[in-house]
């Protein structure tokens, strides 16, 4: 890719790839969470019905964890950023930690939902949310004991996606940090940004399913590849 003139307006999105070097979990690497568990058994709306202690046991699990956990400076690099940068800049994340935020980045849209927010099935409120979520706590907003982890799980639909179409129809640059390219809808979007004619940038440990889309493809970890490309973006 030629150097990075020209570029006003870019979307990010980030996947586990980016959290990795935080200690937290990727989901198909080896040793990532799919290999602990059975998508079916956990991230799926049947799931949750067929078996709610087992998935409510897993989320609070994964919701202490991050919690623990420190954001690295691939997160600090996007966070600065997107403090600096004069354009219009969205983070979108398919996660659903709070590592971006804690790094001090406000433009982030989370698709898949967030660990720290618990969604009412009775009232439809969401409330944030710390603590477990097994022993089956009133909802704040209505007290009702029917709150579920506001996560995005297979054959849900992924949230905002209105705002995140929007915002690619309007990027010069499009960056994928940390994702396999396997789930959908955020695996098309490197192609649909081609087709509005932005320019594609991966980076990630390695080549993601949809690599073949993207212009150039940088390979290495995160920590290193993201704060030396925001150093090159900012001194355009
Ligand atoms: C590093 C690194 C380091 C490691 N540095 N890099 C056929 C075609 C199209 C769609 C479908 C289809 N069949 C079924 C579907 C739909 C389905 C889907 O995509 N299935 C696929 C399996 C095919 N999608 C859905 O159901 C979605 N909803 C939907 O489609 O609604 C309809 C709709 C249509 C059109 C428009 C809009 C809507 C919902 C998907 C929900 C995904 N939910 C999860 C769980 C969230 C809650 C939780 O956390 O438990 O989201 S699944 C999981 O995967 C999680 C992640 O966000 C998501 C993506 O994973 P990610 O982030 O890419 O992680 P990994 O582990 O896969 O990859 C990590 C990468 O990092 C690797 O490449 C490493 O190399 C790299 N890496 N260390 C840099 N240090």
């Amino acid at each position: 890719m030629a150097a990075m003139t020209g570029i006003r307006n870019i979307m990010i999105l980030t996947g586990a790839g980016i959290s990795a070097e935080s200690g937290i979990d990727t989901f198909r690497d080896a040793g990532g969470l799919w290999e602990q568990h059975r998508v079916e058994d956990v991230a799926t709306p049947e799931a949750f019905a067929r078996d709610p202690e087992l998935v409510l046991r897993f989320y609070d699990m994964r919701r202490a964890a991050i919690q623990t956990k420190a954001p690295n400076a691939a997160h600090h690099a996007l966070a600065r950023l997107d403090e600096h940068w004069p354009g219009d800049l969205l983070i979108v994340t398919q996660n659903v930690d709070d590592l971006h935020e804690r790094a001090g980045a406000s433009r982030v849209l989370h698709m898949h939902g967030q660990h720290l927010n618990a969604w009412c099935t009775a009232c439809d409120e969401r409330s944030r949310w710390t603590d477990t979520l097994l022993d089956r706590p009133p909802c704040p907003a209505c007290g009702e004991a029917a709150l579920r982890p506001d996560v995005v799980w297979f054959g849900e639909m992924p949230y905002r996606m209105d705002e995140i179409y929007a915002a690619l129809r309007e990027a010069d640059l499009f960056v994928s940090i940390g994702t396999s390219g396997a789930v959908y809808p955020a695996a098309g979007l490197v192609r649909e940004a081609r087709e509005l004619g932005a320019r594609t940038l991966e980076l990630n440990l390695e080549r993601s399913q949809g690599s073949l889309w993207f212009e150039e493809t940088r390979l290495g970890p995160a920590t290193e590849l993201v704060p030396a490309w925001v150093d090159e973006v900012m001194k355009k």
